[in-house]
């Protein structure tokens, strides 16, 4: 292993120096808005502030699924936040996310707007608010909720842990990545055996669990996160994973929502604002006059 590092925590932290690495720059020790910003509100009863990483897909998958189910009231405007330039700390998006984070909601269907934010909070507030994707009762809403909340729980050792020091850290800590990668291949393999035996990951049925695991576990057997992170992981072994994303994949609200809000990537694939179901096909980042 690599010698360790000679820093020696002081008694008391204080951020005196740029922590360094990608995102560094949005980086804060404290809450709050920086700024003032009133947030854009358009035309649908549903308000969508994220961009289009996993967590933000999630949402936008969702809703294209509501849509694709009937449900009208579904229909959405999301609005990009770019995480970069600091947009999660305007006052408009703090008031509906104090934890700074995409993805937000704002519902603006009844007689007082309803926010809602962390991901899953937004998935099962939709799902009961539309009645769908969500099992009524029973064993089978316990292992939605159970796959659900493992997904949130898990996610973060995944993105926070191995994917800031395999992709992200300014320097390539052996203990830090052999530690998460480990980590993350335990639950690749959970959710592999899971898989082995059951067509979604909640059971039968096609639900928020699936939703929510999707961008971030189908997202790395598919090889769209960090770099080279798949052959380092060798996602080809969980087969099951495959098995799944792929038919996941074929989803054509599954296809739309990784559309939305998308900064990165092929410009036909970037919807970088969705205000109408027509804007799929006229509003893609290869349509638009660049900005500026
Ligand atoms: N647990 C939250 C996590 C949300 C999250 O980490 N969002 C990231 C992008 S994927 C973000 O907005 N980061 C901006 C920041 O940390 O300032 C959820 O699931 O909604």
């Amino acid at each position: 292993m690599a010698e360790s590092s000679e820093y020696v925590p002081p008694k008391v932290w204080s951020a005196s120096k740029p922590s360094g690495g990608a995102f560094a720059n949005i980086n804060r020790p404290v809450a709050g808005a920086t700024h003032e910003k009133a947030l854009p509100v358009g035309r649908h009863p549903l308000q969508l502030y994220s961009l289009g990483t996993p967590n933000g897909v999630k949402v936008t998958v969702m809703l294209e699924e509501l849509l694709a189910l009937g449900h009208r009231g579904a229909e959405y405007d999301a609005w990009l936040i770019r995480i970069n330039e600091g947009d999660q700390f305007g006052s408009g998006f703090v008031a509906v996310n104090p934890n700074s984070k995409i993805p937000a909601l704002v519902d603006r269907s009844g007689p007082e707007p309803i926010r809602v934010f962390e991901s899953a909070a937004i998935l099962v507030y939709l799902a009961e608010k539309f009645d769908a994707l969500l099992p009524r009762e029973g064993a089978a809403r316990a292992a939605c909720f159970s796959w659900l909340f493992w997904q949130m729980g898990s996610a973060p050792y995944l993105g926070g842990g191995f994917g800031h020091f395999y992709a992200y850290a300014p320097a390539k800590i052996e203990y830090a990545i052999d530690r998460f990668a480990m980590e993350v291949k335990r639950q690749l393999d959970v959710l592999d055996r899971r898989l082995a035996d059951h067509r979604y990951v909640a059971g039968d049925a096609y639900t928020i669990a699936d939703i929510a695991i999707f961008p971030w576990y189908g997202g790395l057997a598919k090889g769209w996160l960090y770099g080279t992170a798949a052959e380092f992981l060798s996602v080809q072994d969980y087969r099951n994973v495959q098995r799944w994303a792929d038919m996941l994949l074929e989803r054509p609200a599954v296809r739309r929502g990784r559309m939305v809000n998308r900064t990165s990537g092929e410009l036909s694939s970037q919807l970088h604002e969705r205000h109408d179901a027509s804007d799929f096909e006229t509003r893609t980042a290869d349509k638009l006059p660049p900005p500026g």
